[in-house]
């Protein structure tokens, strides 16, 4: 393949309701969507990608700024070196990109787009590349932080309605107990597990364990990032399954977190990992241990959401991920909208990660786009 031009599209979608987790309240997502133009065998083609960054680094150390300058000053220099004399390929991004140290939401973007026109050109989409045979994945919704317990019981109570099969509460110190337990006691029986976001500290053990009376599926990164061996820790003190994000950022930690008994189930965030590629190790890796994962999410648009679902459709992808119908986030997609059907979302089939964007809803929600050509 050999790269013609990457235009970064930077987006910005309004939020439905604002979405409050334990390190931030976002009203809105701001998200770099990248369109990558390529010859194969002699023909145009053009591969999407969606960086997983926000626009400020709390949620990991990336962010969009820092995406675009270590995109155009670090990594596209190197790419495009290898696509000048056609050697480039999805499989061969990572390492070309390697040398650059981190900035792993940059690479996965950069991967996706190269990886969505490589199928594109091939006409193959990413669920047969994958070889999944699932046509759909069921759907998890993440609920924010809310004002107060009857505020959340409504929230959970309409997700519910809408068909959505697990429900995920954002947890902090002063909102953990108390707003689990209400859920709980309203829904007996619904699937049900909490995300810290790293909120809390091993000194927070015992006051976790308490969330052990409520039957959860499992409690997501309460501790620092770089606390691994802390939540091996946490976990031998807990009932409760433990569930690493954070702190799982490629197939080495994922491996570490297995073996030191620091995670029982991993969350899979193809943007935090470094790519498709990268996830699609972690998932093999976790397979063969035996350890259960799930699909996260960054609010993606529909390009990401796409990628996901096929993701998802892997067999070792046992636990409910958070991809959720679009309605949930946006009201109006760049593309077009993932609904939920009978409480799943349907697997996309077409050449690539999915349908291309609409030209006219980018456009509309674009705040600045910069083109680099080769
Ligand atoms: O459904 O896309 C989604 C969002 C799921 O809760 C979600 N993501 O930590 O997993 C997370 C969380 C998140 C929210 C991450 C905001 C980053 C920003």
């Amino acid at each position: 393949m050999k790269v013609l031009e990457f235009a970064f599209h930077t987006v910005e979608l309004p939020l439905v309701t604002s979405f409050t987790t334990s390190f931030s309240t976002q009203t809105e997502r701001r998200v770099l969507i990248l369109e990558l133009t390529a010859e194969v065998d002699g023909a145009l083609v053009i591969g999407w990608g969606e960086c997983g960054a926000l626009t400020e680094p709390v949620y990991l150390s990336e962010y969009l700024d820092g995406v675009l300058d270590v995109t155009t000053e670090h990594l596209l220099p190197r790419l495009v070196a290898a696509s000048a004399s056609d050697e480039l390929t999805a499989e061969s991004v990572a390492a070309l990109l390697g040398r650059v140290v981190g900035h792993r939401m940059a690479k996965a973007a950069i991967e996706m787009a190269v990886l969505d026109a490589q199928l594109r050109a091939a006409g193959i989409s990413f669920k047969s590349y994958l070889g999944v045979t699932r046509d759909r994945v069921p759907s998890g919704v993440s609920v924010g932080i809310q004002d107060s317990i009857p505020a959340l019981l409504d929230t959970v109570d309409r997700y519910l309605s809408e068909g959505y099969q697990r429900i995920k509460l954002k947890i902090r110190p002063g909102w953990d107990i108390e707003p689990v337990r209400a859920v709980r006691e309203a829904h007996p029986n619904v699937p049900l597990q909490v995300d810290a976001n790293t909120a809390y500290t091993l000194a927070d053990a015992e006051h976790l364990s308490q969330l052990d009376a409520f039957d959860l599926l499992l409690i997501e990164q309460p501790l620092g990032a770089e606390d691994m061996r802390q939540h091996a820790l946490l976990a031998r003190r807990m009932r409760t399954r433990m569930c690493l994000d954070e702190s799982v950022v490629s197939v080495a930690s994922a491996e570490d977190a297995i073996a030191w008994g620091a995670a029982a189930i991993i969350n899979i965030k193809p943007s935090r990992v470094g790519g498709y590629l990268e996830a699609r190790r972690i998932h093999d890796v976790a397979l063969a241990h035996g350890t259960p994962v799930w699909c996260g999410g960054m609010l993606e648009t529909g390009i990401g959401r796409a990628a996901n679902a096929a993701l998802a459709g892997m067999p070792g992808f046992t636990i409910t991920g958070d991809i959720s119908a679009s309605g949930r986030f946006y009201k109006h997609d760049i593309t077009d909208p993932f609904e939920l059907v009978d409480g799943h979302i349907l697997i996309p089939d077409v050449p690539g990660l999915a349908a291309q964007p609409r030209r006219q809803r980018l456009a509309e929600s674009t705040l600045s786009t910069m083109r680099i050509a080769f």
